[in-house]
């Protein structure tokens, strides 16, 4: 299955409940106040939130009448446009240096764990040198699972005892990648602690660490949202990005809702940009965040 193909796959009940109907605007042959009146209350069921969607309407009028478009299609294009402004990040996700370190962090259950796997293999797959790290130590299951990523996409995993201090394992994980000539440590973390303040001192904790432990490549910090749970993720995230000084997001299991249309808000919301977004279970389920194919792919056809 090709890249586009499986993106589009992912994102079918999103587009099939919602962005279907929006693309019907292409046979429109005029605009008018019903046609922002709809396209905002579609906007608001993809769960956009209330406010991103109003503002997309309002640049929409404005667009509209800077232009002076006329038609459906016209105005679709023009949507389309602003969706892929407001979807582009400042600068590239592309962690340089070696090694550079990639923290995964976010609640229970999200896709954390499955998400380092996917990148494991993603990254592994350009021919990058990749070690994880087990920093997950509040369950030993949880370093047994990475442990089974690992292998499946052919990494070494550093892990300690259940019960250890993760920043233990972060630093052991960066002396072993940098002694292997490794480019690239992505650390899982624990999404449950006994309570929610040792968690969030964990997790700074561990950021610290990792910036400090002789990486010298840049430090990334992904906060994984699961997209099922939608605008309430999003209420969720303030927290954890101010802990681990969060610098970007994975948005994973769009191929389970039709609320993909969160994706949208993340970066109006949180003030960071979306880095790769889930579609499945398995291991090449995992996608780079593309804006303009991301909003092909909203908008795409059905094919036949
Ligand atoms: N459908 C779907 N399921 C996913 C995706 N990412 C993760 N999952 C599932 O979500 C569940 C929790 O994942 P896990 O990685 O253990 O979450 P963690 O607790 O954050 O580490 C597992 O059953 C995964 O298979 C995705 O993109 N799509
Ligand atoms: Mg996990």
């Amino acid at each position: 299955m090709g890249f586009f193909e499986k993106l589009g796959r992912g994102l079918a009940k999103t587009r099939d409940a919602i962005f279907g109907s929006i693309g019907e605007l292409e046979n429109a042959d005029r605009i008018d106040e019903e046609t922002y009146e709809e396209l905002l209350e579609q906007l608001i069921l993809a769960d956009t939130g209330a406010q991103v969607a109003e503002e997309l309407v309002d640049q929409l009028r404005e667009r509209v009448k800077r232009d002076r478009l006329k038609t459906g299609a016209e105005a679709l294009a023009a949507l389309k446009e602003l969706l892929v402004e407001m979807l582009t990040a400042e600068r590239p996700f592309d962690p340089q240096g070696k090694p550079a370190v990639i923290l995964v962090i976010g609640v229970n259950g999200v896709g954390k764990t499955t998400s380092i796997g996917k990148l494991a293999q993603l990254y592994a797959a350009q021919g990058k040198k990749v070690l994880l790290a087990a920093g997950d130590t509040f369950r030993a299951a949880a370093a047994e699972q990475l442990g089974v990523w690992a292998q499946r996409a052919g990494v070494p995993l550093v892990r300690h005892d259940e019960g250890s201090d993760p920043a233990s394992v972060i630093y052991d994980a960066v002396s072993s990648a940098i002694a292997r000539g490794c480019d690239l440590v992505i650390c899982d973390t624990a999404g449950r602690l006994h309570n929610k303040k040792s968690l969030m001192d964990e997790l700074s904790k561990i950021s610290r660490v990792a910036a400090k432990a002789g990486a010298e490549g840049d430090v990334e910090t992904l906060l994984v949202l699961d997209a099922v749970t939608g605008q309430n993720a999003i209420q969720q995230a303030a927290q954890f990005i101010d802990a681990a000084s969060a610098t970007g997001i994975i948005l994973t299991k769009l191929d389970g809702t039709a609320k993909g249309g969160s994706v949208i808000s993340i970066k109006a919301r949180l003030g960071l940009p979306v880095r790769f977004v889930g579609v499945g279970e398995g291991i090449d389920d995992l996608m780079p965040f593309d804006p303009q194919g991301f909003v092909d792919a909203l908008f795409l056809k059905e094919q036949g």
